[in-house]
């Protein structure tokens, strides 16, 4: 079974309990259930987690490098930011999928960059929390290949 890491970055343990008319009503735990679930349907192995923390995300994005064959990440607002975090990825050798609740776009423009997306090998943005399925289902597709 291939295995796929879902990364999801700060804040998003808020999700479902703030701001719904932007980011839904699902949390954090519902997103995770569905993960491990579709992951399932797609013959994949999924683990998910997820921290408010830059660095404990980098080690965790070094670490994958032994364990999973690709990473659905959500970076949160260091998608904006974070050089390292981009750095680590681009040390993976397996599939990057970049997830964005909201669309990016439609927002400030502090939110139109993101460093992980000059890494991704796909990118799902305002897809609400859908997005996180939209994108176990494109890293299924680029590990059959
Ligand atoms: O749309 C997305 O998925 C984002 O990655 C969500 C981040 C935001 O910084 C990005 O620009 C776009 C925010 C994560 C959730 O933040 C919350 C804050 C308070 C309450 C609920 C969620």
């Amino acid at each position: 079974m291939k295995k796929v890491l879902v990364l999801n970055g700060p804040n998003i343990n808020m999700l479902g309990k703030r701001q719904p008319e932007v980011y839904g009503y699902e949390t954090l735990a519902d997103i995770e259930q569905n993960c491990v679930n579709v992951g399932t349907d797609l013959g994949l192995t999924v683990t998910c987690k997820q921290s408010n923390y830059e660095g404990e995300l980098i080690t965790w994005i070094q670490e994958a490098r032994e364990e999973f064959d690709a990473i659905v990440m959500n970076p949160a607002a260091y998608s904006h930011t974070s050089i390292g975090i981009m750095d680590a990825l681009h040390a993976f050798e397996g599939a990057v999928i970049e997830v964005h609740i909201s669309n990016i776009h439609k927002r400030e423009e502090f939110r139109h960059h993101s460093y992980v997306s000059l890494r991704a090998d796909g990118i799902v943005v305002g897809c609400g929390t859908h997005g996180y399925e939209l994108g176990l289902r494109q890293a299924a597709h680029l590990l059959s290949k």
